[in-house]
């Protein structure tokens, strides 16, 4: 078993990561920069060093800092979290070369899936449904029209590089597919030093449906059912849930042997996720794989009664799985709430700052993971989201029935928060009746009006 990891992130996930290690018995190396000396995951490891100032291009993406620092206390890994250095090959492999465990899939891998045309080709080569459209990148508008002109309009032009919606561009017709191609390639030249984009149709109205896989390193990958995540506003995830409303056992089993067949292909390690999307005939089609832990992966844990961290660590140990398949079966409804520093309405802007008082919900069924507390500055730096509010039911009435009642005690004072956005949309009756998709949320928002007083 691993000894001594160094958390190479800030924040939640920083402390849930600390936490398994507790548990697990494993010491841990926090690392902050200038602005985040008074989080919680700084308190709560066995040692602390700040990386730098508040920028988190000097900090939390200072590779050279982060590794300086795993070397000079000891660790023999490197948990990466999400978001920050978690998704580059780069970073994986200078881990590696100093003789460092990355909790994650290989370089090689990580950059195999982070090329989005390359993944898709290789998904639908190992049998993985896809989106039809061009085969890998296009190089010219000949052959941009002629693939737009066999697949029909509308179609998505869409940054090879990009993910998470980045680089992206709808088209209609042949005139918005020349500005698009042109403006997507610009975008993803700036963006990601890369302008390879590549075609498909697009799917009006589709569900986020994601499926979250474990491999280990001797070839064993198994899934634990799927995610949904189509509550999204400008591709920021708000609420998500588990199971999916729209997705029933025949389904699940469908959409987790897709994805683990497509793991497979790749002789895919650690934790990943493989987004889909679902139409509103019951089709589904490979996205994009994340090749790290997610936001959102409390939701499952609930359901599956498994701890997510710990098992990338095991994994990263060397260790098989301890179970397969069969052994794998979801109970309840989760439901996820993140709980941001800003109002979320039409021009929601952050709102950091001082958290004057706080009251953290508890009862039967309701989890929070955050690493702040009264008295605690939400810092202007970085990403808004500072807890999550988690809720178990037996059924997704009874987790929505709870998660209200949640919220409800939930209390924080001094900033703006997501608070009575979510508030708002657990009472909504087509939330309630699971009658939404990608859509909804930016629909709902400029219809509802939404008090961010109490
Ligand atoms: C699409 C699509 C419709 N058709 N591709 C956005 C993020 C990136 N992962 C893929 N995205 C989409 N790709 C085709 N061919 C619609 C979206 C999309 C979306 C997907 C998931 C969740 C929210 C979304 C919001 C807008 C567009």
């Amino acid at each position: 078993m691993l000894r001594r990891i160094l958390v190479a992130n800030r924040g939640e996930i920083a402390l849930r990561i600390i936490r398994a290690c507790r548990e697990l018995n494993i010491e841990t190396i926090a690392v902050y920069s200038e602005a985040d000396r008074e989080s919680l995951h700084t308190r709560w490891a066995d040692w602390s060093v700040c990386i730098g100032p508040s920028a988190s291009q000097r900090s939390y993406l200072n590779a050279q800092n982060i590794l300086a620092a795993a070397i000079a206390y000891g660790a023999d890994a490197v948990h990466p979290g999400y978001g920050y250095l978690s998704e580059s090959a780069m970073f994986a492999e200078m881990c590696e070369a100093h003789n460092l465990v990355f909790v994650g899939p290989s370089p090689q891998q990580i950059e195999l899936l982070g090329d989005k045309s390359r993944a898709k080709n290789t998904m639908q080569k190992a049998g993985v449904p896809v989106v039809p459209g061009s085969e890998g990148a296009i190089g010219n508008e000949q052959d941009l029209i002629k693939v737009a002109e066999e697949i029909g309009y509308p179609v998505m032009i869409k940054a090879s590089a990009g993910g998470g919606g980045k680089g992206m561009r709808l088209a209609r017709d042949r005139q918005e597919l020349i500005r698009g191609f042109n403006t997507a390639r610009a975008e993803a030249a700036a963006a990601f030093n890369n302008d390879a984009v590549y075609l498909e149709k697009f799917i009006e109205s589709p569900r986020h449906i994601e499926v979250q896989l474990l491999g280990d390193n001797f070839g064993r990958i198994v899934h634990f059912g799927e995610r949904e995540c189509s509550l999204q506003r400008r591709h920021q995830k708000l609420i998500e849930e588990c199971p999916s409303p729209a997705v029933d056992d025949g389904l699940r089993a469908e959409m987790g042997r897709a994805a683990v067949r497509g793991a497979e292909a790749v002789g895919y390690r650690n934790a990943g996720t493989m987004e889909f999307l679902l139409d509103d005939s019951g089709k589904f089609y490979f996205m994009e794989m994340n090749t790290r832990i997610q936001v959102e992966h409390p939701v499952t844990e609930m359901v599956y009664g498994i701890d997510l961290i710990k098992e990338q660590i095991r994994i990263a140990s060397g260790q098989a799985l301890a179970f397969d398949q069969s052994d794998i079966s979801p109970k309840g409804h989760a439901v996820e709430c993140r709980i941001n520093a800003e109002a979320v309405r039409i021009n929601s802007r952050p709102s950091p700052g001082l958290i004057e008082q706080l009251f953290v919900p508890g009862g039967c069924g309701i989890r929070w993971d955050s690493h702040v507390y009264q008295g605690y500055k939400v810092p202007p730096f970085y990403d808004s989201m500072f807890a999550k509010l988690i809720s178990w039911g037996a059924d997704r009435s009874e987790a929505i029935e709870r998660m209200q009642r949640a919220l409800g005690e939930l209390v924080v004072e001094g900033i703006e928060t997501s608070i009575p956005f979510h508030r708002a949309m657990m009472a909504d009756a087509r939330f309630r009746r699971a009658d939404f998709s990608t859509d909804f949320l930016e629909q709902w928002l400029e219809e509802t009006e939404l008090s961010n007083k109490e």
